[in-house]
Order: C-alpha cells, then sequence, then structure tokens
C-alpha cells in the first residue's frame, strides 16, 4: 500500500494484482474533500501503475464522502472561486478519463462533493446504508465538482433540481431505482461487490474499456451524425486489436466461458 497522502491510500490487490484500491482516509472528518486531498486524488489516478487495469474508489469509516471540507470554505473573492472550481473539475477528470474504469463502492453519506466524486466514476455500487444529499442548495452555495454536469446525466435535471432547491434526500433503494448506483448491495458488502466488477472488468480487452470510457461519453453528446462516425472509427480500431482477433476465435472455436450467459449480474 502506498500513501498518496495521510487522506489517501492507493492498494494495488486482486487475483491478478491489477485493481487499485484508491481509499478516502480521512474517516474521523467523514472524508471531507480538503484542497489537499482533491489534489491527492488527482495525483492517483494519474500515476496508477501501468499494471492497473481497473480501479475501486472506496472511503474508509461509516461514511463514504461529506463533500467539500466546509471548514477551507473561506471567503474567496471571484476570480479564487473559479480556480477552486477548475481544480475539482481537474481532478475528477482524472478520474473519469483516466487510464481505467473506476468502480466506486458507496456507503453512508455521498453527499455534496461526495456526490460529485462519486458521479465521475464509471460503476457505482451502494450498499444499504447509502444515502445520497446536494446540501449546497440548502448552505446557500452551489455545486462546483462538476455536479451540474455529472449528476443530471444520472438521474435528470428535475430531480436534481428538487434536491438542491429542497434539500431532499434519496436512500440507497430509491438511488438505485433513480440511477445513482447501478447496483445495490447488503450492508457492508459493496467494496466486495465493487471489488468484484473491477475483477471482471480487468478481463476485457485494455483497448475496448479505453473506448468505453473515453469515446462513449463524448458520442453520447454529439450529434447523431458525428456519433455514429466517432462510433465507426473507434470500433475499427478495437476490433483491430490482436486481442480482440484472439477472443472472437476462442469464442467460434467454443472455446470455455466464451457464450453470454442467461443468469442476470445482480
Ligand atoms: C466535516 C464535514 C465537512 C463532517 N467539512 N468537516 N457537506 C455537507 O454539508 C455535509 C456535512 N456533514 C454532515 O452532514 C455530517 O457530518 C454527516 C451526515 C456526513 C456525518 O454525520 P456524523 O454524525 O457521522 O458526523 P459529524 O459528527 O457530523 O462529523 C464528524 C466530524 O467530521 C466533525 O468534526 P469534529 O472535529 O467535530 O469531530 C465534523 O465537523 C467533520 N465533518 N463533514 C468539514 N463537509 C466542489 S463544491 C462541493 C460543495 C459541497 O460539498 S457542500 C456540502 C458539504
Amino acid at each position: 500500500m502506498t500513501r498518496a497522502s495521510q487522506d489517501l491510500s492507493v492498494e494495488i490487490i486482486g487475483k491478478k494484482k491489477n485493481i487499485a484500491v484508491v481509499r478516502l482516509t480521512r474517516g474521523k472528518k467523514r472524508n471531507a474533500l480538503s484542497d489537499g486531498l482533491i489534489l491527492a486524488i488527482r495525483d492517483a489516478f494519474q500515476n496508477l501503475p501501468a499494471s492497473v487495469r481497473a480501479a475501486v474508489l472506496d472511503g474508509e469509516g461509516e461514511h463514504f464522502c461529506a463533500g467539500l471540507d466546509l471548514s477551507e470554505l473561506k471567503e474567496r473573492d471571484a476570480g479564487e472561486g473559479v480556480h477552486h472550481s477548475r481544480m475539482w473539475h481537474a481532478a475528477l477528470d482524472a478520474l473519469q478519463y483516466g487510464p481505467v474504469p473506476v468502480v466506486a463502492s458507496l456507503h453512508g453519506a455521498v453527499v455534496g462533493g461526495g456526490l460529485e466524486l462519486a458521479s465521475a466514476a464509471h460503476i457505482r455500487v451502494a450498499d444499504a446504508t447509502t444515502f445520497y444529499a446536494l446540501p449546497e442548495g440548502t448552505r446557500g452555495i452551489f455545486v462546483g465538482g462538476g455536479g451540474s454536469v455529472r449528476i443530471p446525466k444520472l438521474i435528470g435535471v428535475a430531480r436534481m433540481m428538487d434536491m438542491m432547491l429542497t434539500g431532499r434526500v434519496y436512500n440507497a433503494e430509491d438511488g438505485e431505482r433513480l440511477g445513482f448506483a447501478q447496483y445495490l448491495a447488503p450492508e457492508g458488502q459493496a467494496f466486495d461487490k465493487a471489488l468484484d466488477l473491477a475483477e471482471r472488468i480487468a478481463g476485457n480487452a485494455p483497448l475496448t474499456n479505453y473506448a468505453l470510457m473515453h469515446a462513449l461519453p463524448r458520442i453520447a453528446e454529439q450529434p447523431a451524425d458525428h456519433g455514429f462516425m466517432t462510433e465507426a472509427l473507434i470500433s475499427a480500431i478495437a476490433q483491430a486489436a490482436p486481442e480482440a482477433k484472439q477472443r472472437v476465435r476462442d469464442f467460434l472455436e467454443g472455446k470455455a466461458g466464451t457464450k453470454v450467459k442467461k443468469t442476470p449480474l445482480k
């Protein structure tokens, strides 16, 4: 395990030692995101070892993350405020558009900047204790970590508007139903589920994972005719990789474990 900062650890684990566990380790302060911690998150995702194929993002203690460290919220002028927000954008972009897919393991509070952080991950697994809120609205501030772009993509503008205007809190079950998390796990089991998913992801062809992370969200933003063209280019690049050809050959030769199974992944 390496310590990216006193509030963040990076550990390489997994059957093939190719999963990075990036963990917020500021449990005493409910993993509140100080400027130092935001920069450590950025550095961790920018400097993952080349052997890593997927990552799990976790938070120590009873809560995933209580959002912005409010003790650092001092009077900033408008220019400083812009730079602060852009620092968050750079860090969360390093996670979303980094080298490997990230599965967030959620529990307890996933609030404010904590929800912004979680929404930058590629998959979210929530345990039964998870709750989601955007207290910025009632604290007289606004989201600044990319939340106004990413959160409506998960739950829609109307629901985010309601959360910010009224302080509405969603529990784990409703959060999964609405789209905050793709998986719901029993209490205390989000990490194991997230690790299991990360292992599956790590087994994919790296170029396919890269194309999904970097092309899919951008294609979804493009006008349809641009999107179709980008898709054609990316799919041609992915299928040209030797690993892709081998995987198709394996299926055609009836090799074990290559068939799509009817059993759903819960
Ligand atoms: C904190 C923070 C924090 C806890 N900044 N120190 N986020 C919020 O508005 C959420 C604020 N936090 C809470 O509502 C609660 O702390 C929790 C529901 C998350 C957890 O409650 P609980 O009872 O388990 O813990 P606690 O007793 O409230 O907090 C434990 C300690 O963590 C305490 O410090 P201590 O020295 O007295 O022990 C708290 O002060 C500290 N703590 N949360 C600083 N957020 C890019 S813009 C993003 C804008 C936002 O994220 S705004 C939303 C901020």
